[in-house]
């Protein structure tokens, strides 16, 4: 059966009735958006011979994808976060914006709320026999190389199970664990003492992992961790760095990774006098650039629903 109805009348006229496009009230951003996508999804059924059966299909994965709480994993799992970065990278290029630490996607694991230190913060809450300490360090600095003052660089990371406080479901980690915020002082300089994170594998059972299997891709992560940014009069940076060395580094199912955002990582011994766990740790140096407000504002600030608790 290969017929072609989305030419008709009669449904171009239900296009318009469905999303009231031709109404007065109501948000017109809105119609506009369901209008163009309800008519996507209706021609690739005529185009595709979508049936019925896959139809329902569909509507009960969307069911349970927002049951799992998974759409914005699957976001990043389908490369629409990836889509993003990809338009926001080609806009700045647009404006002769070049320069600073690359973004990458922020996924889905954010909270919001650690508590902001000094300069240094030792975010590693819970013991992890499993995990070695870890520095991570560098200086954030502006669009003319220069430190930058009072910036706060926020990360938050894996265990060494690859789950992330707050969302574990093992329910074994203290809230913020493996999170932090750090204020810069005059030498622009950051310094988070943590654990070696593992990467992120999809909860098996969700939706998210149930489509990844059905068309033949795994759902998993490098190790990594991830950065926010922010400081007056700059723009707030988005980004992660990878565990330099991790088979998945160009293989992340949420295609996140970049040349510029593998910092080596190097030995180090003295971590017993700066606290660590051990003497011997590994550290990492990771510079930050940002970039400069457009017209005097952050033109790609990105507002999405995140996680948020109190320390
Ligand atoms: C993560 O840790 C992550 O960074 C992304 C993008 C998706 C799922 C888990
Ligand atoms: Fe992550």
């Amino acid at each position: 059966m290969s017929v072609k109805v989305f030419e008709t009348q009669e449904v171009q006229d239900l296009l318009k009735a469905a999303t009231n496009i031709d109404g007065s009230n109501g948000n017109a951003r809105l119609k506009q958006l369901v209008h163009r996508l309800l008519g996507d999804l209706f021609k690739a059924i005529d185009d595709l011979d979508i049936t019925p059966d896959e139809i329902w299909a569909g509507i009960n994965y969307l069911n349970k994808l927002g049951q799992d709480g998974e759409a914005a994993l699957l976001a990043a799992g389908l490369g629409l976060e990836k889509y993003l970065d990809i338009r926001m990278d080609a806009a700045d290029k647009a404006v002769g914006i070049d320069g600073g630490t690359p973004r990458t996607i922020e996924g889905p694991l954010y909270v919001a709320g650690a508590p902001v230190r000094d300069g240094v913060s030792r975010i590693d809450l819970d013991a992890d026999t499993d995990a070695g300490p870890l520095v991570i360090r560098g200086t954030v600095a502006g669009p003319d190389g220069k430190p930058v003052a009072g910036a706060v660089v926020e990360c938050w990371h894996a265990n060494s199970k690859g789950f992330y406080s707050h969302f574990d479901p093992t329910g074994a980690q203290s809230d913020f664990n493996l999170r932090g915020a750090v204020k810069t002082g005059a030498d622009g300089k950051y310094e988070f003492r943590t654990l070696m994170p593992v990467g992120y594998g999809c909860p098996p059972q969700g939706a998210t992992q149930q489509l990844l299997d059905a068309i033949a891709r795994h759902g998993n992560r490098p190790a990594h961790v991830h950065f926010f940014v922010t400081s007056d009069g700059h723009r707030k940076l988005t980004t992660q760095f990878n565990i330099e060395g991790d088979p998945l580094i160009w293989d992340d199912f949420a295609y996140a990774t970049r040349e510029e955002l593998i910092p080596p990582v190097t030995e180090q011994a003295g971590g017993t006098a700066l606290g660590l766990k051990a003497d011997a740790y590994k550290d990492i140096e990771f510079n930050l650039k940002l970039t400069p407000l457009v017209g005097g504002k952050d033109n790609q600030l990105v507002n999405r629903l995140r996680a948020s608790a109190t320390a």
